[in-house]
């Protein structure tokens, strides 16, 4: 064994040359690891012995892309093209040896290599569109060849992983080795290579699977179309299409140089620097301040969910679909008989679009023990409250709580707005008590602010963030504040977005503004989900608001039919003149004029006082870097991946441009617009939030 750099080593064995990458933590393509490889393959080539050549990692997998943090430096050489082109045109049969995940640039490597092994858990697949690019080192061109033009589009177009054994089918893997026998396999297989004398089969050479998608270009459009939804906002989608298309009526060396150009202009764009930022920010925030990974956690076996409504049962379903037994406690039959059969009703939705089998349906429901019994509650390692959002009503549950839960129990609060800390008081061990708060619905979203009171002890907050990601959740740990990171910030769009609407703007037009900045609802159509009598009654209502006339009007939301919007049966929304008759009136007995509003300054209007939020956040210390805020929205509301988060978006749009902006928002319309004092000082010096 030689070493040939700081990650790449070479050992000869008999007539076969392993080049192993070892480049811990997932041997992603850095400069050494190319300059390895290509040192590696020349160095087995010159080597008289030896007549096969295998390629293999160390660790937990094989390469797994290009290094992303490398992205946006000056490229240092040898560039990922020119190592595969060692490859390709080595004069000795190259095996890859896959474990782990081969994905992005380190599938492309397999794929220069002529022949391909895996265990039968790899993985294989090309992210790069996640990351705002294509494929830039021969996917879109080989990937096609290799296993027809459709197949590699839905590869490439969704990012998503395929299993060793799909592989296998395809045609992608020739072989597939026994699990955790890699090296051994892999040796066999090469020398059976030899003594067959297998040719050096290049992918670039074949076309038999192009012919189809040369008979039938439309294809494309077809897949265009059906993807129109979620392709939309995005300019990565259309770059891919026209790249695999090139695969198909252009030579490959053509296409090749093609690709490369795609992927370079790709790099640049502000698109792909927003999802790149998004793949860092979301590990960044499962670190926490001051909590190392040797904290110690408590065991969680068992769960018990306060209240069997909309979000006690999908948080419940959490737990149950990772296997983890749930109690859950109502305090009438009827409030848990009809939350357990929404539960039931919502797997067995699952299990209909074939996500799901009814044995595991029958499993997840055998997880849940639904009881009146609130003393039940004492063998849960973590309790989940999700009553009502009312301080008492909270407070009481916790002081109930402390009296049954046992020493060492974990207690949570669901609460979306409320004081951790003086629903924690109400117990005897603040130091086991925190906020877990869930976004609707529960079992969907994967955002969990998880809020960490003036009490909360480090091995509580310790076992809560490791356990997130187990019930399939990205964790923000967020400070006590009214309405945490979430709803303190939306707080601020709600608010302008109903300024707005009395200033002469439409609500379909605040919305339309909305979803096209890539939003998946406005402001309104949000509300009318959401119900707008939450918090509203008949006694207290006082024709004061607008929210308040539609709800005397029976216009409570998408449920009852209307509410900004009209709704049809399917619940289709269309814009309703009798809201704009309302809105007028209102205005009008306000001495509010209406005016023509344009597009620009309904989006300034309704994003930069967030931002400006999310920097008051960030002074008080309410979340730990501004990245984390950025998942929030990203996971929480569906903000568009491509535009990074609000605080990314701030830093893209430049901090002294919202800073101006802010300030004649300011003059115009009074203090909502006072800028933070962290955005003062930032915009002053040339600062961003991504470095604050
Ligand atoms: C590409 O390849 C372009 C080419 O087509 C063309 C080139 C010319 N780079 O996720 P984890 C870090 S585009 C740098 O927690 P897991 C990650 O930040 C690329 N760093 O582990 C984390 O660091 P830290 C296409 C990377 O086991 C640590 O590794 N490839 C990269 O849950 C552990 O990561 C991709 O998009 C990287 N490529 O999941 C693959 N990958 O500990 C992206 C990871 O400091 N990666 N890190 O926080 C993944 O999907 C997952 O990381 C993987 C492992 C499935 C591999």
């Amino acid at each position: 064994m030689v070493a040939i750099n700081s990650v790449a080593e070479l050992t000869i064995d008999g007539e076969v040359a392993l080049v192993a990458i070892d480049s811990p933590p997932v041997n992603a393509l850095s400069q050494a690891v190319r300059d390895g490889l290509k040192r590696g393959v020349e160095a087995a080539e010159a080597n008289g012995a030896v007549k096969a050549i295998v390629i293999i990692c160390g660790g937990r997998t094989f390469i797994a892309g290009a290094d992303i943090s490398e992205f946006g430096k000056p490229p240092a050489p040898p560039h990922l093209p020119e190592v595969l082109d060692r490859i390709e045109n080595a004069s000795k049969p190259v095996v890859a040896a896959l474990h782990g995940t081969a994905l992005g640039g380190g599938f492309e490597v397999a794929l220069t290599a002529h022949y391909r092994i895996a265990v039968p858990s790899a993985k294989c697949g090309l992210p790069e569109i996640k990351l705002g690019l294509i494929p830039g080192a021969g996917g879109t061109q080989r990937l096609p060849r290799l296993i027809g033009v459709e197949k590699a589009l839905e590869v490439i177009l969704s990012g998503s992983p395929f299993s060793a054994r799909e592989a296998k089918e395809w045609g992608v893997v020739d072989e597939l080795a026994e699990e955790g026998k890699l090296r051994e396999s892999a040796l066999a297989f090469a020398r059976r290579l030899i003594a067959e004398k297998a040719p050096l089969r290049k992918v670039r050479d074949r076309s038999d699977k192009l012919e189809p998608a040369r008979s039938h270009p439309e294809i494309f459009e077809a897949i265009r179309k059906a993807n129109a939804g979620k392709f939309r906002g995005f300019e990565a989608w259309e770059k891919a299409i026209e790249s695999v298309k090139n695969a198909v009526e252009l030579p490959f060396e053509e296409g090749i140089v093609k690709e490369r150009e795609m992927f370079m202009a790709l790099l640049q764009t502000t698109q792909s620097k927003a999802q790149r930022h998004v793949f860092f920010a979301e590990r960044q925030a499962a670190k926490v301040e001051g909590i190392g990974a040797d904290e110690p956690t408590r065991r969680i076996a068992s769960v018990g969910v306060i209240g069997a409504g909309t979000m006690g049962g999908g948080i419940a379903m959490n737990f149950l679909s990772a296997g983890i037994p749930v109690t859950i406690v109502e305090t009438s039959k009827e409030a848990l008989d009809r939350g357990v059969s929404v539960m039931r009703r919502n797997y067995e939705a699952t299990a209909k679009k074939g996500r799901l089998t009814m044995a595991e349906v029958g499993e997840r429901m055998g997880r849940l023990a639904p009881t009146l019994d609130f003393g039940a509650l004492g063998k849960a390692d973590l309790v989940i409250e999700a009553v009502f959002e009312n301080m008492d009503l909270k407070k009481g549950v916790f002081e109930r709580l402390d009296g049954v839960a046992k020493p060492g129990a974990i207690l949570a609060s669901n609460t979306s707005y409320l004081d951790i800390d003086a629903i924690a008081a109400k117990t005897k061990r603040p130091e086991d008590v925190l906020g877990m708060h869930f976004f609707s619905p529960a079992n969907v979203m994967r955002l969990l602010e998880i809020v960490r009171g003036a009490k909360t002890s480090k091995s509580v907050l310790a076992t809560i963030t490791r356990l997130t990601p187990k019930i399939g959740k990205i964790g923000v740990v967020v400070g006590v504040c009214h309405g945490f990171v979430s709803n303190r910030m939306l707080a601020q769009r709600q608010r302008e977005a109903m300024k707005l609407i009395l200033e002469g703007a439409t609500p379909w037009d605040v919305d339309r503004v909305q979803v096209e900045f890539g939003m998946p609802m406005g402001s309104f159509a949000m509300s009318d989900l959401a119900g707008l009598d939450i918090g509203w009654s008949a006694e207290t209502s006082k024709r004061s608001t607008i929210r308040e006339i539609l709800c005397e009007e029976g216009r409570r939301g998408q449920k009852t039919g209307a509410g900004f919007y009209d709704y049809d049966e399917a619940r289709n929304a269309k814009p309703s003149a009798r809201v704009e008759t309302i809105i007028r009136e209102f205005a009008a007995s306000k001495g509010i004029a209406q005016r023509a509003i344009g597009d620009g300054e309904m989006l300034e209007r309704c994003v930069y006082p967030m931002i400006n939020e999310g920097a008051k956040i960030l002074q008080e210390g309410k979340a730990q870097r501004a990245s984390d805020i950025d998942i929030v929205w990203v996971y929480g509301y569906g903000w568009p991946v491509y535009r990074g988060g609000p605080m990314f978006y701030a830093d893209a749009v430049g901090l002294k441009a919202v800073l101006s902006k802010l300030k004649e928002f300011q003059s115009r319309f009074g203090d909502d617009f006072k800028p933070a004092a962290l955005l003062e000082t930032l915009a002053a010096d040339g600062g961003a939030f991504s470095h604050s």
